[in-house]
């Protein structure tokens, strides 16, 4: 589409804007670049990640003047199916996704193709038969976000010289990336080893709620010393289980061992408290990255395939006095 003619589509957009996200801030920019327009399906608000992450995107779509239809599928597949079908309508100039799992996608992604506006993946991947269904990726790299997380128990066991940890893992949403990748970086790293006996995986989405769920289950049958390590896959959930650990009587941290993903405020402040032990870096820190590639797009410039941001871990071995706000 020609700028004109996006510049005649503004009104509109701002009305299906504001229907969509819930009337923000779409007021019409000045200058010429304004005239792009971003279509963002976000998954859901499950996690302080993810509203971090909503906020990043705003943010740097502000920054970057282009306007930003925000559609928030609250953890529904078809929303987020609905929400891209929308912004084909509108013939928005970039399509920009956060898919909640991976399979589902070819049909919604040919008509965007055909339509003749790029995607950008941005957090999670999709599982399509034709990766040119999608422009770019750009997201963690959640295979060694699990390396981490088992990297960290190696050590730990080493230092407390354990010869049998019974482990248990509270996952994210089934079939999404993360939850496949951190689960499989993990187990590449302790599933050989003698020493770690695998109890369980349960699922918590994502959320804090369903992480205290699981781990009330999980002490119910494994009673209050039967779990030495829980690795869970964020740090929503993580929390969610150490309150319902405190109430049991267990204490995070000493009895208990607890790996966590992400690095939000609270869940460090825990680390900090010796209450996690491990916390995987995984940054909702994306927007600014996304609205470059998209810039570049709109020049007619090509743009990598697939992009990682820098990421680390936190833990009870590293000197965390130097570690700032994390702005989420
Ligand atoms: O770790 C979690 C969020 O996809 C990386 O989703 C993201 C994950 C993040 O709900 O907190």
């Amino acid at each position: 589409m020609n700028i004109r003619m996006k510049y005649k589509l503004f009104p509109v957009l701002l009305i299906l804007a504001a229907l969509l996200s819930g009337c923000q801030d779409t007021t019409r920019p000045e200058d010429e670049a304004n005239a792009v327009v971003v279509g963002f399906s976000q998954l859901g608000s499950e996690s302080a990640w993810r509203i971090g992450n909503t906020a990043s995107m705003e943010k740097a779509a502000q920054s970057h003047g282009y306007g930003l239809m925000l559609d928030n599928a609250n953890q529904k597949q078809e929303k987020q199916i609905s929400a891209i079908r929308s912004f084909i309508a509108y013939q928005v100039d970039v399509i920009v996704v956060s898919p909640i799992v991976e399979k589902g996608w070819d049909n919604v992604l040919t008509e965007a193709r055909q339509a003749g506006i790029p995607v950008i993946l941005m957090d999670r991947m999709v599982d399509v038969k034709d990766d040119g269904l999608y422009t770019a990726y750009i997201g963690a790299d959640f295979l060694e976000e699990g390396r981490r997380a088992g990297e960290y128990l190696l050590k730990k066991a080493e230092a407390i010289n354990a010869e049998h940890l019974r482990v248990v893992e509270i996952s994210g949403t089934l079939d999404s990336t993360p939850m496949r990748e951190r689960q499989q970086g993990f187990m590449e790293i302790i599933g050989d080893d003698p020493r770690f006996e695998l109890l369980e995986s349960v699922s918590g989405d994502f959320l804090r709620s369903k992480g205290a769920e699981c781990m009330r289950k999980l002490l119910q049958k494994y009673g209050s010393t039967g779990i030495d390590v829980i690795y869970s896959h964020n740090d929503a959930m993580t929390l969610g289980a150490l309150d319902v650990l405190e109430s049991a009587g267990v204490k995070p941290g000493k009895d208990v061992v607890l790996i966590s993903v992400d690095g939000e405020q609270a869940a460090v402040d825990a680390l900090k408290a010796g209450k996690i032990n491990c916390i995987v870096e995984c940054t909702p820190d994306l927007g600014e990255q996304v609205m470059d590639l998209v810039g570049a797009l709109t020049r007619g410039e090509t743009i990598p395939k697939a992009s990682h941001p820098k990421e680390t871990a936190f833990t009870e071995f590293d000197d965390l006095s130097g570690l700032g706000p994390r702005g989420y």
